[in-house]
């Protein structure tokens, strides 16, 4: 079991890199996105956290995507720095909105993911977790309802009252100057034959460049987000995706706090199944209480899901990848919540040693 460390753009840099080591992390995973470029509702030295309805920001430049040569850049900064960059977290809107919407640029986009995916490889950086979703992270609120007044996020009921403007998907701004309207809703049949295509058409070329593409559940896993159907919003719908494109590529980014904002099913088992298959490329460990469309997240120690059962349960499967907390509540004086990860490394690393 290796221990990881999400770092957003604004952390690229060593002290962060140490920070991570300090914790008693070996591995990173990078977000490459600017997600709150030009966003007014999250500052851009924090986790993503958002608003119900307002995006995160607006979407990056369409024609720049990385090269191998600042791929193999930031990975020997991270060697350098002593931890191994295990995987790179999510694509821009801007490289691959119309595969998410089924627009005219779609062919031209799903070039430009063969392209990012090749050079992952040629960087040898093995993981590409993605989310593939219309409305994205989004419908949460924010409140200091944490212990001790923690800031934390949450659902306050469902998020159906206002549609996803046009140039806006995954809760970014693609295209500035839109037309005025919503996106019509589609349904959920009409999105797993688009991430069928999707998986179809690059899966072959991250099986040739030794990379996995690994799935993120649908947070918050509602049926439907915006009016727009969601895909993987109860565990078993894991299975549906791994069994629609059969590939060693095909993994999971599975998240438990995800999974246990979900309605049906118990993550313990969840964890098992898909261990099992050798599906999980990397896992986000939080925790939470309640489930939608009326949760928060909590600290790791409290919440529903039970940390030592979770991990013994990886233990016993012999899980051997990696687990990153994704997020976690942050104190008033503390905004990047460097406070609150480590407490949370403190305790998971406490409760591996304590297992043996
Ligand atoms: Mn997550």
């Amino acid at each position: 079991m290796k221990i990881g460390l999400g770092l957003y753009r604004h952390m690229l840099t060593r002290d962060y890199y140490d920070f991570a080591r300090q914790a008693g992390c070996t591995h990173v995973v990078v977000h490459l996105v600017d997600y709150f470029n030009q966003g007014s509702t999250n500052p851009s030295n924090n986790q993503p956290t958002g608003a119900k309805y307002e995006p995160w920001g607006v979407a990056g430049d369409p024609e720049k995507i990385w090269t191998t040569r600042d791929l193999k850049k930031l990975r020997s900064e991270i060697e350098g720095a002593g931890l191994v960059l295990a995987a790179i977290e999510n694509l821009d809107p801007a490289h691959w909105h119309d595969i998410l919407l089924d627009g005219p640029q779609r062919p031209q986009q799903i070039e430009k993911v063969k392209t990012m995916i090749r050079r992952l490889g040629e960087a040898g950086i093995p993981v590409l977790g993605y989310n593939f979703s219309l409305a994205g992270v989004c419908g949460r609120v924010t409140a200091p309802a944490g212990r001790g007044r923690a800031i934390t996020l949450g659902m306050d009921g469902p998020a159906e009252d206002v549609p996803i403007p046009k140039g806006m998907v995954w809760n970014m701004v693609y295209d500035q100057k839109a037309p005025a309207g919503t996106l019509p809703s589609i349904s959920h049949a009409e999105l797993w034959r688009r991430l069928q295509r999707f998986l179809a058409e690059v899966l072959p070329v991250a099986e040739e460049s030794g990379v996995r593409l690994a799935a993120h559940p649908d947070d918050p896993p509602m049926p439907t987000m915006r009016r727009q159907p969601r895909l993987v919003y109860q565990p078993h719908m894991y299975q549906r995706l791994l069994e629609l494109a059969p590939s060693p590529s095909n993994a999971l980014e599975l998240c438990v706090g995800t999974m246990a904002e979900m309605t049906e099913g118990n993550i313990y088992e969840a964890v098992d199944q898909y261990s099992k298959q050798g599906k999980i490329a990397y896992l986000h460990l939080r925790n939470v209480v309640g489930r939608v469309p009326h949760y928060r997240e909590t600290f790791i120690d409290e919440g529903d899901v039970d940390m030592v059962k979770a991990i013994k349960v990886y233990r016993e499967v012999g899980y051997p990848y990696m687990l990153m907390p994704d997020h976690v509540p942050v104190a008033k004086n503390d905004p990047d919540g460097l406070q609150s990860f480590a407490f949370c490394y403190g305790y998971i690393r406490g409760l591996i040693q304590s297992l043996g």
